[in-house]
């Protein structure tokens, strides 16, 4: 067997598949736009970063070309690591490289959580490879054939390595991410971040950032880069400085792209920073809001959103040319009848239209877990996930405890909440009444060929959407209003249009999935259903119907 320190060392690094049923995993509306997939696999290409140069790399994003034969046989070892809706494709990829005698290394969020999952990789890197994998490859060089790798040290961001960005083709994604920081300061109950990366927000310099984005750019890049902070602005100052340095090199070099990134929501009480994310050009924030309800909020320990109205926040930040997109929560403990339809309210009230909302989750190594497990509600290994058609994000699983509502409640709201929001009338109300109080920079200006393809993008959505019994009505209306009342909100009008042929596919698939459970729950009664998911472990939880007739 060849040593893996050689020079040449053939490695394969693998990004397993999302579902196209994910609230983010909008493939059809990437499609229409000339893409494949939203996000960039940037943890796997920070791997290759770490790695020895000298190796030889190739990355297979599922999500955008299957992963053949010919990949496996090419390699000399197999690279893989995701989150937990990929644990059954990282579990599948380990099995295959095995089959062609490729020995594999496996990191990530969900391996660091779950490490006990994934006993069957060669080498289990735990935490942020910044640390584990210097301690891999001290192993590697020693030959050693397998290990773990674990250490509860923090990565020093200021040391971070720019990502391979020359692994991937560009023009496969709507996005590229890169990462200014890890960790936030709050303390969120249900939160796996603060567990995993820390209260302390880690930063890059200014001058790190620069020079990812400038690697970026002499790669060919130019659009949209998403900050995948866990909070971007969770060290204000920093980020005060980080902006204000991407401002002096966007305006040098005429604004190539423009951004987006998640950030807790007093971002609204903060006109300084507002206004230097508008003079760089981010165009949308992804904000968890949860609940409208303070007293749920206070339970849950998301203090930071209390007496915060919402609808006000929002519009404050779409003054400043940001769309904010927002995570909203079912099944929080002290939720009531009225939960449904003050969520309602607050989603239509100020006028989100990207609303992702999920059911109450106990990840695994939460604060929440830990509580619902000392209160003997916690359905035990409900995270080891094995359907892959139904386990897919938060909209499906979830909930993987016993509810203090009755389940079947819970899950009727929740539909109930889809149904309403994602109606095709209200959601294109929401647009309308977003892009009317956007007031985009617009700075970044696309080049001549992007103008072609948007260009035909829009043609192929007109076709799509437009000329369609149930949306063509609401597209035109909504891109006339947008058109003649607030003209520079135009392109994000159409985009948001766009995104509804996403939504409506999901919510769909998610409806259905819940009523067909509130079906089988009302069936056999909760009480049983409980007992029995309690009892049942990682058998019964692999096998939810047959459980549902063993306990029966
Ligand atoms: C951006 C982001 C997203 C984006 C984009 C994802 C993408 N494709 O790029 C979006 C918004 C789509 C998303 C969605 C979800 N996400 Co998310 N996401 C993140 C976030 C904030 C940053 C991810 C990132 O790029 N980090 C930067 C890179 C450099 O870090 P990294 O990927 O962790 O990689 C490092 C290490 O893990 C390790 N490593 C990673 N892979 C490998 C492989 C090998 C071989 C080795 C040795 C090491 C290694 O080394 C890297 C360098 O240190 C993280 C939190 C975080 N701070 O990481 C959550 C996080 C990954 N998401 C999480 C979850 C649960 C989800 C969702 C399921 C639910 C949700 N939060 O909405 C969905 C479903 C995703 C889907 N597509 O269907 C959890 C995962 C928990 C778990 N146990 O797996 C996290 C940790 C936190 C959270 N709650 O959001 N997410
Ligand atoms: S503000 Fe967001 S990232 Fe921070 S702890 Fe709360 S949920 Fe997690």
């Amino acid at each position: 067997m060849k040593h893996l320190m050689e020079k040449g060392t053939k490695c394969l690094i693998v990004q397993s598949r999302f579902s196209p049923f994910g609230f983010w995993n909008y493939v059809d509306v990437c499609r229409i736009a000339g893409a494949k997939y939203p996000a960039t696999p940037l943890g796997l290409m920070t791997v290759a970063a770490l790695l020895p140069q000298q190796w030889d790399f190739k990355l297979i994003d599922e999500n955008v070309e299957p992963l053949r034969t010919e990949h496996l046989e090419w390699a000399d070892i197999v690279c893989v690591g995701g989150m937990l809706p990929q644990q059954q494709g990282m579990l599948s990829i380990i099995d295959r490289a095995h089959q062609h005698g490729r020995p594999v290394v496996l990191g990530g969020p969900d391996p660091s959580s779950q490490p006990h999952l994934y006993q069957s990789a060669d080498y289990l890197v735990h935490g942020e490879g910044e640390i584990s994998i210097p301690l891999l490859l001290q192993e590697l060089g020693k030959g050693c054939g397998s290990g773990e790798y674990k250490s509860d040290e923090k990565a020093d961001m200021t040391n971070a390595v720019v990502p391979r960005f020359d692994l991937i083709r560009f023009e496969d994604y709507i996005q590229v991410g890169i990462q200014f920081s890890r960790g936030c300061p709050f303390y969120c109950e249900f939160c796996d971040v603060t567990e995993l990366y820390g209260r302390e927000s880690r930063t890059k310099t200014p001058e790190q950032v620069l020079k990812e984005i400038q690697t970026l750019y002499d790669l060919g890049h130019r659009g949209h880069i998403d900050f995948v902070d866990d909070n971007f602005i969770g060290n204000k100052k920093h980020a005060r400085e980080v902006l204000t340095a991407i401002k002096g090199w966007s305006e040098a070099k005429k604004h190539p792209f423009y951004f987006s990134t998640e950030s807790s929501i007093n971002l609204a009480d903060d006109d300084g920073l507002l206004q230097l994310m508008k003079d760089v050009d981010f165009r949308y924030v992804f904000i968890g809001i949860e609940t409208p309800d303070d007293e749920i909020l206070k339970l849950t320990n998301k203090t930071i959103n209390v007496n915060k109205p919402v609808a006000p926040a929002v519009r404050k930040i779409s003054s400043y040319g940001m769309i904010v997109n927002a995570g909203f929560i079912i099944g929080f403990d002290n939720e009531s009848d009225q939960t449904a339809e003050n969520m309602t309210r607050c989603v239509q009230d100020s006028g989100i239209p990207m609303a992702m909302v999920g059911r109450l989750y106990a990840l695994p190594k939460t604060q929440l877990t830990r509580r619902l497990h000392l209160e003997g509600r916690l359905f035990e290994n409900a995270s080891t996930l094995t359907d892959v058609t139904k386990d897919i994000d938060q909209a499906t699983s979830g909930l993987n405890f016993v509810t203090a509502r009755p389940r079947v409640d819970v899950l009727k709201d929740y539909a109930n909440v889809l149904q309403y929001i994602y109606d095709p009338a209200q959601y294109y109300a929401r647009v309308i009444s977003t892009c009317l109080s956007l007031r985009p920079a617009n700075k970044h200006k696309p080049g001549f060929v992007k103008k072609l393809k948007t260009a035909r993008a829009f043609l192929r959505l007109c076709a799509r959407i437009g000329f369609n019994r149930t949306t063509g009505w609401l597209y035109w209306k909504t891109l006339l209003t947008i058109g003649l009342k607030n003209p520079k909100a135009i392109e994000a009008a159409v985009n948001l249009a766009a995104m509804f042929i996403h939504f409506q596919k999901h919510t769909r698939f998610v409806i259905d999935l819940t009523n067909k459970e509130v079906e089988s729950i009302e069936s056999i009664g909760e009480e049983t259903f409980n007992y029995g998911m309690r009892q049942g472990g990682r058998n019964a939880i692999a096998s939810k119907e047959s459980l549902l007739t063993e306990v029966n």
